[in-house]
């Protein structure tokens, strides 16, 4: 299995990432360096895949250009992205543009190999506390796939189900709405866009109908939020063929592939006037 990621019955494990070894991440500095400034929207942006909003005209872009895994792509042609942001008091909303000369989605079932599939990949700590995230809802790394489905990992609602090594992996249709559509001007290009809540560590599935579901934050200027943007470019049924994000992450064991376990590896989105 490629890229450190091993599916047995909806469990992720893995070895190798120091879960079973009792290594634990480490926590965000406080004062870790912000990464990008989203400015606030007076009018959110239509979820349309057509990026001729205003409010995105009033954000800067952010090159997707740092080789996490897998090869290089091999031109700007197979990939090439950038992304911006803006957030409203509810919302936060993400614009991607993506250069991708193969999409694909062969893994149909939205749950299974959706990393091996085109895909965006969101990662969200909502109080950017940092630390592990992979069993937890303490960050979110969101996989918006290309029937704009969001899907990430859980925790185990019981411990009956952990042991029937039942899926923790689900979909998350109210966190995140998304559309894309191929740019008329230069159809290699597709333009992303995402409407996503920033759901806090306290996030229960509704599936634990014991618990009192948590609201996403109300955002606000000033308010830092881990974050970190990436995507999945698979051209072939294989699999991924490269993954590249925004963040230049510190690898461990050679490995840079860290941001679905450790959201201490995101950068910091700072909201702004
Ligand atoms: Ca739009
Ligand atoms: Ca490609
Ligand atoms: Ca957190
Ligand atoms: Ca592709």
């Amino acid at each position: 299995m490629r890229y450190s990621r091993t599916l047995l019955g909806g469990l992720l494990f893995n070895t190798t990432l120091g879960l079973a070894t009792g290594v634990h991440a480490a926590s965000k500095p406080v004062n870790s360096p912000v990464t990008y400034q989203a400015p606030y929207a007076k009018k959110a942006p239509r979820i349309d895949g057509i990026a001729n909003d205003a409010a995105w005209s009033q954000a800067a872009w952010r090159n997707i250009d740092q080789l996490t895994a897998g090869v290089a792509p091999t031109n700007s042609d197979d990939f090439s992205g950038r992304y911006k942001v803006v957030w409203t008091k509810k919302h936060l909303y993400i614009l991607a543009e993506i250069s991708d000369d193969i999409l694909i989605d062969s893994h149909t079932n939205p749950l299974e190999h959706y990393w091996d599939d085109d895909a965006l990949e969101i990662f969200i700590d909502e109080n950017n506390n940092g630390g592990e995230h992979l069993f937890t809802y303490d960050a979110f790394a969101y996989h918006v796939s290309l029937d704009n489905q969001a899907v990430d990992i859980g925790p185990f609602l019981n411990a009956a189900d952990k042991q029937a090594n039942k899926t923790n992996v689900r979909l998350y249709p109210h966190h995140v709405t998304s559309q894309w559509m191929r740019s008329k001007e230069a159809p290699n290009k597709i333009y992303w866009e995402v409407k996503l809540a920033a759901y806090p560590d306290t996030y229960k599935d509704e599936y634990a109908k014991k618990e009192k579901p948590a609201k996403p934050a109300k955002l606000k200027t000033g308010k830092k939020i881990g974050f970190m943007m990436a995507y999945c470019d698979s051209d072939s049924p294989a699999g991924r063929d490269h993954f590249i994000g925004d963040i230049n992450i510190k690898p461990v064991n050679d490995d840079k592939n860290r941001g679905y376990i450790d959201s201490s590896v995101f950068g910091v989105m700072e909201l702004v006037k």
